[in-house]
């Protein structure tokens, strides 16, 4: 089985984004499961472009992209992607759309297809803040994420999709003062847990569809 896990690039003059430091730390194996990673332009005309062509040379089983969050506390797992760019702030290209839907004639939302319930459980036994978040915002996350569904609903590709919303990193928020934080090592095992049991729950899914067909 395989997974693509992506971060994003820095933004809105942060200098690093943890998620594409934590995934770039990630195992590049975890037993049956093979991971690849991918890293995103935080731009609303790239990011979806550089998904889709990460998509097709891996050819993943499980699609999971991860973000920074700034002022979360928890590891949140996005339940909803929504049909909408609404940027607070410029992207990296210098682009701030308002009100625009991220694909024209789209559904209004899509849901992720990762057991998003199962992996909080998870999180929270392995003592990680963790928790189901009904909103991906309006900026680039938001953006990819309805992107990644769409591709998996309109087109057929046969992966399960999610995304994951990281806090600062800790040297992030000592720089702000009064902002929530995690541990570089804290976000990093927090995605392998998503990816573990994300990929025992599509396996048993499939052992269950193999002894119907
Ligand atoms: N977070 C932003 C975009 C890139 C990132 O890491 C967001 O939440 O939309």
């Amino acid at each position: 089985m395989k997974a693509l896990v992506t971060g994003f690039d820095a933004f809105g003059g942060d200098k690093v984004n943890p998620s594409s430091m934590a995934v770039g730390r990630l195992k590049r194996r975890m037993g049956g499961l093979v991971i690849h990673t991918a890293t995103l332009p935080t731009s609303y005309a790239r990011s979806a472009i550089a998904l889709r062509s990460a998509i097709h040379d891996v050819r993943p089983d499980i699609v999971l992209c991860v973000g920074l969050a700034g002022g979360r506390s928890e590891l949140s797992l996005e339940r909803v992607a929504i049909n909408v760019q609404d940027a607070r702030i410029r992207d990296n290209d210098g682009k701030q759309p308002i009100d625009r839907p991220v694909v024209r004639d789209g559904p209004a939302a899509y849901f992720a297809t990762l057991p998003i319930k199962a992996c909080v459980a998870e999180l929270r036994k392995a003592g990680l803040p963790a928790a189901v978040s009904n909103s991906a915002g309006t900026f680039v996350c938001n953006h990819v994420f309805y992107a990644l569904m769409d591709m998996a609903g309109r087109h057929d590709l046969a992966f399960r999709g999610g995304f994951l919303h990281i806090p600062y990193l800790p040297e992030q928020a000592a720089g702000f003062g009064g902002e929530p934080s995690m541990a570089a090592d804290d976000i990093v095992r927090g995605i392998e847990i998503v990816l573990s049991v994300s990929a025992a729950r599509t396996r048993d899914v499939r052992t269950a569809e193999a002894r119907l067909s």
